[in-house]
């Protein structure tokens, strides 16, 4: 009879406690999106925050690259099942656009360049959760990962990590984004897998 433990001596590896419920490790990085890749260069690229008092502030490239920018090291979990350990990023903290969107809106629509919209808590854009990220592994982003620019929020399934992140409006109630209106989870969570309604 043989006896099989996972990982050595039945101890869990730590890439298994990294891992969500019903997720497996990917070591390559797959390209999901809903449309074609729209093609935005940095001149004409504009990163907006719409408050819900009407005021609207605006970023340019040049202007986002000027804000505090941090690294990120990450684990990225995608609903349809692959997870992928300590991805490397670099942008820009929510935290710096969202202190000029007012106190109030409880809630976020991420708007992006080609329409793909989803939704989230703004209390998951804060206190240092989520970034406009504009590097991936030393490298400037590509295009089909959502370059110039996205949104990475990486404690939700990453269809919430909107590519060619264009706006964020602040909304005084959840409203479903592309996704969740077509069967996904108005939260994400991995790690309680809210995969879809
Ligand atoms: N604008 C836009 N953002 C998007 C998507 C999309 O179709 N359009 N797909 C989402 C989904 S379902 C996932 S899993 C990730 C995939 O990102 P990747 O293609 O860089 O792996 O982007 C998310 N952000
Ligand atoms: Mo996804």
């Amino acid at each position: 009879m043989a006896v099989f433990t996972r990982g050595f001596g039945g101890r869990r590896r730590e890439s298994d406690d990294r891992l969500p419920p019903g997720q497996y490790l990917t070591e390559d990085f797959p390209v999901l999106s809903a449309g074609p890749t729209p093609r935005v260069s940095t001149d004409e690229w504009r990163f907006t925050v719409l408050a819900m008092d009407g005021v609207h502030t605006s970023w340019s490239w040049d202007e986002v690259q000027a804000l505090p920018i941090d690294d990120i090291t990450t684990d990225i979990h995608c609903v349809t099942r692959w997870s992928k350990l300590g991805t490397h990023w670099r942008g820009v903290s929510l935290d710096h656009f969202l202190e000029h969107a007012g106190p109030e809106g409880t809630h976020a629509m991420v708007h992006s360049y080609g329409g793909y919209t989803t939704n989230v808590p703004r209390a998951d854009l804060s206190a240092g959760k989520a970034w406009v990220a504009f590097e991936f592994d030393g490298e400037p982003l590509a295009p089909e990962h959502g370059g110039p620019a996205r949104l990475i929020v990486p404690h939700l399934y990453f269809w919430k990590s909107a590519k060619w992140v264009r706006s964020i409006e602040l909304l005084p109630a959840d409203r479903p984004g592309f996704w969740e209106q077509n069967g996904y989870n108005m939260y994400g969570d991995p790690w309680k897998e809210e995969r879809y309604w």
